[in-house]
């Protein structure tokens, strides 16, 4: 009996086919290529959690952050976001190139990014956000031609962006805020045909907004805000029925607000155009833009009246105009605008007295209206605002 079974148990070893043999062997190597590569990782990096978890004594498929591929048992994920981790990147990372997701955001890595990382041919989301990575945004990321989304806010990148970035045709979502990046938007940047997201802003770039940026149809957000920016607005040359956010506020861009431009934008609703230069009127394309919930022209060169059309508005949560050279009376309108939380027409040489209707803008904890020429006294029905937090 006992003799039959062994007979059996060499049967199943000599009839397996050869490709599995070789199969096993092969996912033997590439482990531990993919150990060697996360025990580089480790060794270069500060954490108690590592240090007993990223035990060899187990697989890495069971290592925390570490996910491996169901059928090759290599490692395909690699998400370490938020673990206080602090240290660099070996080069070693390069050799895990299974990966198509790494996310080593909210540590405190830092240090440069090591040129092995363009091995990795099959990332599609590298986070890098919310570590104090330095150095230049490296030119070879080019060669990541999956990535979907590449997040390197949040470190001290230093330099330009680089225009080899535009050739990342799948890119989704760009997020290159809070660094230290210099220089101009490179007009490649229309190439990004499936960009849903441009995240640029708190950087000091500066020349003008490329008009490319408003040929990228699939575009949902856009913040170029904080920067140094000059130039005009750019025309809008066709719809862009996803964009819903534009957040321009901080720049030193000049130049009159187009009215047609909101013609081409019927999702659009938040719009910041704050701190700037801009000049003429408030444009009155911008009362067909009916879902619009943050509208910020504060501080820039405006002129003319409010047009009472502002009361077509009645999505605006945030209005902020104070700061302009606006003239005439507020109009009444702006009583119909009941979801606003906040605002603002400070600042300006508005005339005439405070609508009492303010009072039944019941939501409101933000009312701006100091350094007018207003006449009259404040409306009693402005003690109906229960929320008002700030009134000035
Ligand atoms: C490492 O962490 C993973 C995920 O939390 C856990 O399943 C595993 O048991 C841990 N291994 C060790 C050796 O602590
Ligand atoms: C983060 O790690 C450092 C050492 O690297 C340690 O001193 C600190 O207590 C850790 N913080 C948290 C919140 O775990
Ligand atoms: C891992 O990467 C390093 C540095 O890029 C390289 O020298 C080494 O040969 C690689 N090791 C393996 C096991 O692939
Ligand atoms: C990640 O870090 C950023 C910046 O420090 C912080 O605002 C954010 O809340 C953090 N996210 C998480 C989930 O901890
Ligand atoms: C891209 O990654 C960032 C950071 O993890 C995340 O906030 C964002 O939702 C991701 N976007 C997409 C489209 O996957
Ligand atoms: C803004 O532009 C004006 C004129 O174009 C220039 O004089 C000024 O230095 C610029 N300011 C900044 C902060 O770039
Ligand atoms: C207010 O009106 C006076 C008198 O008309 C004028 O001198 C002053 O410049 C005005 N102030 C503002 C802020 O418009
Ligand atoms: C403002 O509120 C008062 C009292 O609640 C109401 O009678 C009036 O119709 C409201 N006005 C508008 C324009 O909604
Ligand atoms: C021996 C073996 O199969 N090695 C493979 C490990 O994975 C890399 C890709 O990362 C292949 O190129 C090797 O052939
Ligand atoms: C559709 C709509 O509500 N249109 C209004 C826009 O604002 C003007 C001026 O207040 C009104 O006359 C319109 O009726």
């Amino acid at each position: 009996m006992g003799n039959t079974r062994f007979i059996l148990a060499l049967m199943v070893v000599v009839l397996l086919p050869n490709f599995g043999v070789s199969f096993s062997m092969k996912s033997t190597i590439n482990i531990s290529s993919g150990q060697l590569a996360l025990l580089a990782l480790k060794a270069r990096v500060n954490s108690d959690l590592l240090a007993t978890n990223w035990s060899t004594a187990t697989s890495i498929c069971n290592w925390v952050g570490v996910t491996c591929g169901s059928r090759h048992h290599r490692v395909i994920a690699l998400d370490l976001f938020g673990m206080n981790l602090s240290g660099t990147i070996p080069p070693d990372m390069g050799n895990l190139s299974f990966v198509a997701f790494l996310d080593i955001g909210n540590n405190s890595f830092h240090g440069s990014l090591p040129i092995e990382l363009a091995n990795l041919r099959r990332l599609k989301y590298l986070i890098l956000s919310n570590n104090n990575f330095n150095g230049g945004i490296p030119s070879w990321l080019d060669s990541l031609s999956k990535l979907q989304n590449l997040s390197l806010n949040g470190n001290n990148f230093v330099g330009v962006i680089p225009s080899s970035l535009c050739f990342l045709s799948k890119l989704e979502f760009l997020k290159l805020n809070n660094n230290n990046l210099q220089g101009h938007i490179p007009v490649e940047i229309g190439n990004l045909r499936n960009l849903r997201f441009l995240y640029l802003h708190r950087n000091q770039l500066s020349g003008s907004i490329p008009s490319s940026v408003f040929s990228i149809s699939s575009l949902l957000e856009i913040f170029l805000g904080e920067n140094q920016l000059s130039g005009s607005i750019p025309s809008i040359p066709l719809k862009m029925s996803s964009l819903q956010t534009i957040y321009l506020s901080l720049n030193n861009l000049t130049g009159h607000i187009s009215s047609d431009m909101f013609d081409r934008l019927p999702q659009l609703k938040k719009l910041g155009l704050s701190d700037n230069h801009l000049s003429n009127s408030i444009p009155m394309g911008l009362f067909n833009c009916r879902k619009l919930e943050i509208l910020s022209f504060s501080y820039n060169d405006l002129e003319g009246t409010i047009p009472e059309e502002i009361g077509n508005l009645t999505m605006l949560k945030l209005l902020f105009l104070g700061g302009n050279n606006l003239k005439g009376e507020i109009p009444r309108q702006i009583g119909t605008l009941l979801n606003l939380d906040a605002l603002g027409i400070e600042r300006c040489h508005l005339i005439g007295p405070i609508p009492s209707i303010i009072g039944n803008l019941t939501l409101l904890k933000v009312l701006l209206f100091g350094e007018n020429n207003l006449t009259g006294e404040i409306p009693q029905q402005i003690g109906n605002l229960t929320l008002l937090e700030i009134l000035e």
